[in-house]
């Protein structure tokens, strides 16, 4: 993949918003492939994505972005590897309305443990609005003992600015920036 064309991958937990993010920022119309929900359905959750998520974003340099989103769950995790082939970072979205946010960052972290050593990495913590708590400090806390350095956002998915933001923290990071 040349420089300028640059595969991202949004991977995190059910609901989350990756579907969301991908489709607030895409400048075509997003491919999805989210089905109605057997169980679980919420009012402004009924929907789960089942194989990928696919949208495009070229910024004011000239690089174009190809995004991709994971299945939240684990029974697609089948995905998540053919996902990240090719991918130059990840971006980890966490609802933090759920029930074991961190816990959640955890299995993140190791599922795609080799993908963020050999790229980069960045954590949008979504639902902030609904859930202030774990807050930021708590994230940071987690990840020191870990022994990793990534940047941790609080993030709207619905929200262009905050997810082009997120995008903006990982290409510098990675140095595309
Ligand atoms: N209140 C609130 N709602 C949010 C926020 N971010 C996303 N949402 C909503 O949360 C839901 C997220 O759903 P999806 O985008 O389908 O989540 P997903 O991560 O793709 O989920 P799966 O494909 O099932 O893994 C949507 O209804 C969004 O409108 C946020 O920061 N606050
Ligand atoms: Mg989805």
């Amino acid at each position: 993949m040349r420089k300028d064309q640059i595969k991202l991958v949004f991977t995190g937990n059910m609901g989350a918003g990756k579907t969301t993010a991908i489709a607030s920022i895409s400048e075509i119309p997003v491919i999805n492939t989210d089905v109605l929900m057997s169980s679980g359905a919420s009012a402004d959750k009924e929907r789960t994505t089942v194989a990928m998520d696919y949208g495009e974003l070229t910024l004011g340099s000239g690089e174009k972005l190809f995004l991709y989103g994971t299945p939240g769950q684990q029974r697609f995790d089948y995905m998540w590897q053919i996902l990240i082939q090719g991918g130059l970072g990840l971006i980890i979205l966490i609802d933090n309305s759920g029930d074991d946010p961190i816990g959640d960052l955890a299995r993140y972290l190791d599922s795609f443990h080799d993908f963020i050593q050999e790229t980069g990495a960045v954590i949008g913590v979504t639902h902030t609005d609904d859930a202030p708590r774990p807050d930021l400090q708590m994230y940071y806390h987690y990840l020191q003992e870990r022994g990793l350095q990534l940047p941790v956002f609080p993030i709207d998915a619905r929200s262009r600015e905050s997810v082009v933001m997120l995008i903006q923290a990982l290409l510098a990071i990675l140095e595309y920036g």
